[in-house]
């Protein structure tokens, strides 16, 4: 028997429901398996008819994420998964729209997209699989690649600077920025279901280890007994703490931040409650990195701003009123001449 969407609205999802009967085809040991498993959760929890989900990528192994999905999906180009989900939450806003993508794909060829999807702020979820190395591709160095990265295509070391996503985001203009790694899959459920939530471009930095060409360049903050010295949490509201014994913290003053170290769970007043609509110092804590500081992880920022689709409809929605609208007005209105 046939159900309607309202019907299924109703069911209860399990993550297993979102699997697709597609073999999934990355490499035994990588941490894309631990982002599918989340995603197919968060989707779960967020219970939305699952023919109201879209997930469009472009080319790589990230990419492959649509076929393992039970949603509507799009396999793109190399870059371009981007313009193609802003044309599908344009043409359809009722749809909640995914882009899964690689740090090539991303912040290289698809690199101009990014920041402005991010300016325009086009409701959609944009989850960045950062392993900083081109997988797909068999290991070339990708963007995000640490200075002096040896690999086959840069035998004696890369010579540049890394991109850093968070920081290219929150100058961009994005309205929901948020990092977690793969190996925190419930922090990452978590995000996911606060990305799809906000309204406007949601995009979450994801450290995702490629065990085949670049396995463990995240390893020295994200192992389990070095966590928590490591990395810190972002919470609205919360006082920036980190540490296993509860004895240290970050102070924000005259756009530099500081590491304060007290007697265990003693914090200093000036310690700086992080603020979740603070550009600044948002900006300031996305360019922090083991070992100098420890690496924030969670929400960056989460403002409210029109979005690009609501604001297309208002103006075609102004446009008919007053303007009438005419195709042959349209047409022989202008610089119109008949070639005869
Ligand atoms: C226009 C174009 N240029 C280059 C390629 C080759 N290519 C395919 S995937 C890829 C990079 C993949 O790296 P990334 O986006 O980081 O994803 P990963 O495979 O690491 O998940 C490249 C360069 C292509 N398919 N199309
Ligand atoms: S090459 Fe790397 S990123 Fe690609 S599937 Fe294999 S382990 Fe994962």
């Amino acid at each position: 028997m046939s159900t309607t969407v309202e019907e299924r609205e109703q069911i209860k999802y399990k993550p297993n429901d979102f699997k697709s009967d597609q073999d999934v085809r990355w490499c035994p040991g990588c941490e894309d398996y631990a982002i599918l498993k989340a995603f197919q959760t968060a989707l779960a929890e967020i219970g939305i008819a699952r023919e109201k989900h879209a997930v469009i990528s472009g080319i790589g192994c990230a990419a492959r994420l649509p076929y393992y999905m039970t949603t509507y999906g799009f396999h793109t180009i190399h870059g371009r998964p981007i313009p193609v989900a802003t044309g599908v939450k344009v043409a359809n806003p009722e749809l909640s729209v995914w882009v899964m993508t690689g740090d090539g794909d991303a912040i290289s060829i698809g690199g101009n997209h990014l920041i402005h999807v991010m300016r325009r702020n086009v409701d959609i979820n944009i989850l960045l699989f950062d392993n900083r190395v081109y997988g797909l591709t068999k290991g070339q160095y990708s963007p995000t690649s640490d200075r002096g990265t040896v690999n086959k295509s840069a035998p004696m070391g890369t010579i540049e600077e890394p991109a850093e996503p968070l920081a290219l985001a929150l100058a961009s203009g994005a309205t929901f920025v948020a990092r977690t790694s793969a190996a925190y899959v419930k922090h990452l459920v978590e995000l996911i279901v606060e990305a799809h939530k906000h309204k406007g471009t949601s995009f979450i930095h994801i450290y995702q280890n490629c065990y085949v060409y670049n396995d463990g360049v995240f390893d020295q903050f994200t192992e389990k007994d070095v966590r928590e010295d490591r990395n810190i949490v972002l919470e609205h509201g919360k006082p920036l703490l980190f540490g296993k014994n509860n004895d240290r913290g970050l102070k924000f003053k005259d756009g530099r931040i500081e590491i304060v170290e007290f007697k265990s769970g003693n914090p200093p007043d000036d310690i700086t409650v992080y603020d979740e609509t603070n550009l600044s110092l948002a900006l300031s804590l996305s360019r922090l990195y083991w070992p100098e500081y420890p690496v924030p992880m969670g929400i960056f920022r989460r403002v409210q701003q029109p979005t690009f689709e609501d604001s297309i409809q208002a103006q075609i929605k102004r446009a008919k009123e007053k303007l009438s609208p005419d195709i042959n007005r349209l047409l022989y209105s202008g610089d119109v001449w008949e070639v005869k």
